[in-house]
């Protein structure tokens, strides 16, 4: 199969981009580093130390003998994207190129514009250049469990079927999300139901939950081709976060009560999903929705998880609960269906089974490279709100005690 890969340097993108070469399809990825430049804004940078594309894609030739064509420019360009796909003739196109955090959209306005720009107008080009260049294709894009945000009924996949003044329908799930970049997953996933059927594309949503873990099977065969790993408080995601903490020293950063409750999946998984989703694809003029996650989590269950875990190589970890910076309820329900990726034959990961193993021992090989200022959070969804250490908590007393 044809792949392209869209932000084929990214933590998710580049992982993909090897996983399918490995696999004998033929793969390129398209990427502008829009993600570096953040870091250089942010004065942050991913713990694994990351190669440019170039070497990377050398080392990969080097170490496997396949090859990955780069294409370097910006998702929003037209004439750049709608050229990529006339001359690549993807027959998937697996969409990872958008800014994909929550806190860097709720910065400020510039910022949130940025994000609406960058995300939404960008994949408005991509299915334009689809419809034009390449409509046969099937688009799989990374969407988010984000996009639902946390009602307090069961969440299906996508579409549910419901009943008002007498009269059924099946009709797109409600969406309450929680960030400007949240938001941005909404826009694409109407503007991307609505390309499908008018214009009888195919296309996969994946509402993916929160992903954790640094290695792969491709990444292990050279540290040449490891993938990036963020933990600062715009880019990084609460368990990867939590496991750079833990190995730093620093409490844990709890936000509020710690039980807000999300699906988690392990990088590998993300792998497996995506591959699934591409060999079984959508038939023409439809947005099919996959929820992708594979353990339900709070976040205070994540800090219990990595203080264990650290505790196995002799680390005592404590835990602090901070003033929540984002605006989100910290008590909920949350029951999402999963249903479709496992029909499909998804052999998840566990998170006890992999957490020393793959994600700790990795931190504690680069923990040189940790900048700890970039870990307290700063950026608060509401304005003249200030970062707050609330306590530091002792959960195996269960006593908490003031700092
Ligand atoms: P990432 O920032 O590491 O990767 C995205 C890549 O896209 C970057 O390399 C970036 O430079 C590139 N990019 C962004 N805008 C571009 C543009 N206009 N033109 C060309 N390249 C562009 O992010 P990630 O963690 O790998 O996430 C990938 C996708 O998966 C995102 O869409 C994100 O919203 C989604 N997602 C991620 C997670 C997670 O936990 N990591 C969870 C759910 C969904
Ligand atoms: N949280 C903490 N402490 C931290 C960081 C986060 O308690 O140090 C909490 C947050 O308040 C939130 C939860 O952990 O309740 C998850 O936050 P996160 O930063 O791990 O994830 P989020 O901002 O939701 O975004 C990440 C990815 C995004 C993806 C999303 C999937 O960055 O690209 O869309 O996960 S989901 O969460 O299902 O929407």
């Amino acid at each position: 199969m044809r792949i392209l890969v869209l932000g084929g340097d990214g933590y998710l993108g580049w992982s993909t981009a090897m996983y399918f070469s490995k696999r004998g399809h033929t793969v390129a990825v398209v990427d502008n580093f829009t993600r570096r430049m953040m870091h250089l804004e942010r004065s942050t940078d991913s713990l694994t130390p990351i190669q440019s594309l170039q070497t990377r894609i050398e080392a990969w030739q080097e170490v496997t003998g396949c090859t990955i064509e780069p294409f370097v420019g910006d998702i929003q360009d037209w004439y750049f994207i709608s050229r990529v796909l006339r001359d690549f003739q993807p027959d998937t196109i697996i969409h990872y190129g958008e800014i994909p955090s929550a806190p860097y959209s709720m910065i400020d306005v510039h910022h949130a514009v940025r994000v609406h720009e960058n995300n939404v107008n960008g994949t408005l080009n991509v299915l334009w250049a689809m419809h034009e260049f390449a409509p046969e294709a099937h688009l799989v894009k990374l969407g988010t469990m984000g996009e639902y945000g946390t009602p307090n009924i069961d969440i299906a996949e996508g579409y549910f079927e419901i009943e008002y003044n007498g009269r059924k329908d099946t009709l797109p799930f409600p969406k309450q999300p929680g960030s400007f970049y949240h938001l941005t997953k909404v826009h694409d996933s109407n503007n991307i139901m609505f390309a499908c059927k008018i214009w009888g594309l195919r296309a996969t949503d994946l509402n993916q939950g929160v992903v954790y873990g640094i290695e792969t099977e491709e990444s292990n065969l050279d540290d040449r081709l490891l993938t990036r790993f963020d933990y600062d408080e715009s880019f990084g995601t609460a368990l990867n976060r939590f496991c750079v903490q833990a190995v730093a020293g620093i409490p844990l950063t709890l936000y509020g009560k710690g039980h807000q409750t999300r699906g988690y999946l392990n990088l590998r998984d993300t792998l497996q999903c995506v591959e699934l989703a591409t060999l079984n694809p959508a038939p023409p003029g439809k947005m099919r929705v996959f929820n992708q996650w594979v353990e339900r989590f709070s976040v205070l269950d994540l800090a219990l998880h990595v203080r264990q875990a650290a505790r196995q190589i002799g680390l005592d970890v404590k835990i602090a609960h901070y003033k929540n910076p984002r605006v989100e309820a910290e008590e909920h329900y949350y029951n999402p269906a999963h249903k479709e990726l496992f029909d499909l034959g998804l052999q998840p990961l566990y998170l006890s089974d992999s957490l020393v193993e793959s994600v700790i021992r990795r931190v504690v090989q680069y923990q040189d490279r940790i900048i700890p200022h970039s870990i307290v959070p700063r950026i608060y969804w509401q304005r003249g709100a200030t970062p707050d250490y609330i306590e530091l908590v002792d959960y195996e007393n269960n006593s908490g005690t003031e700092k």
